[in-house]
């Protein structure tokens, strides 16, 4: 089944910034609520980059459990911060998803023991320190040392949530098919396959038209085996293409009401 990525409890947004200053629960419970009812699967935590450094970790484990206090979900804990990831993972109920590691081998060796020590899933992003790149080949060549660094660890693939990394269109246009290649292209790296997820608002980012964006790229990406997407659960119409696509991938049983289904998990 498609899993939808909550996006919206993200510090980017300023009603979740003013939220984290003045430690106020509401804006938090509320789009935990809102993005529920909606059908996302994971609620995506991420503190913004406003927040100092020195602060995120007691952030985030604040996010997470105002989150988790509002709605039955798992988060999609989103940081770069390893103290902020681990706060998380402390205070959070049920499987999370960890969100994320590159492919670059301090990282690895720091995150996937912490995937497995908490029993988490956990992102695998196409990049290195030498950045984001830009053939499918060499995004999944960075999938491959992903894949392979997980099972060392003990992570199973379908754990293992890659995301070949998509960019904004109105700068990074050649990337575009690029990343979808590499979407098909990791689905057959290992038995069972891994689980693929992209940032789908990024494609859109400072562009106009962002719903047509994001919602023209969900149903290419799904077509190329897109498992999961951070995106906005709380446009309906994308919700429903991502339902419509599933259905017409055969990857959920038709029914006349299969757009209710869908969202009913
Ligand atoms: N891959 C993975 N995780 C990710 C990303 C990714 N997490 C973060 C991001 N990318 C996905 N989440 C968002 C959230 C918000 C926006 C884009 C991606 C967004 N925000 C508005 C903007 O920038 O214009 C700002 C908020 C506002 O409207 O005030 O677009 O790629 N694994």
């Amino acid at each position: 089944m498609f899993e939808i990525i909550g996006e919206r409890i993200n510090g980017l947004f300023h009603d979740i910034r003013d939220a984290i200053s003045n430690k106020d629960p509401k804006p938090v419970h509320d789009w935990a609520i809102k993005q529920a009812e909606a059908g996302a699967f994971w609620l995506d935590i991420n503190t913004g980059p406003v927040a100092k450094k020195s602060e995120q970790a007691e952030i985030m484990a604040w996010l997470v459990k105002t989150a988790q206090e509002a709605v039955d979900l798992p988060c999609c804990i989103d940081t770069t911060n390893w103290d902020a990831m681990e706060e998380g993972l402390k205070v959070h109920k049920g499987k999370a998803l960890m969100n994320s590691t590159t492919a670059e081998q301090a990282k690895m060796d720091i995150l996937f023991p912490m995937a497995a020590n908490y029993g988490a899933a956990i992102v695998g992003l196409a990049m290195n320190e030498k950045g984001v790149p830009k053939s499918a080949d060499d995004r999944t060549a960075l999938a491959m040392e992903l894949v392979a660094n997980a099972d060392a660890y003990g992570i199973s693939p379908v754990d293992l949530y890659l995301d070949p990394l998509v960019l904004p269109v109105n700068v990074a246009q050649e990337h575009g098919p690029e990343c979808l290649e590499a979407l098909r292209q990791v689905k057959l790296l290992s038995n069972p396959a891994p689980k693929t997820t992209l940032g789908l608002s990024n494609i859109s980012q400072k562009a106009p038209n962002r719903p047509l964006l994001n919602k023209t790229f969900l149903a290419m990406a799904m077509v190329c085996g897109l498992d999961s997407a951070v995106m906005d659960a709380c446009d309906e119409e994308l919700v429903d293409i991502a339902a419509t696509a599933s259905i017409i991938l055969n990857q959920s049983i038709y029914c006349d009401s299969y757009l209710k289904i869908f969202r009913q998990k």
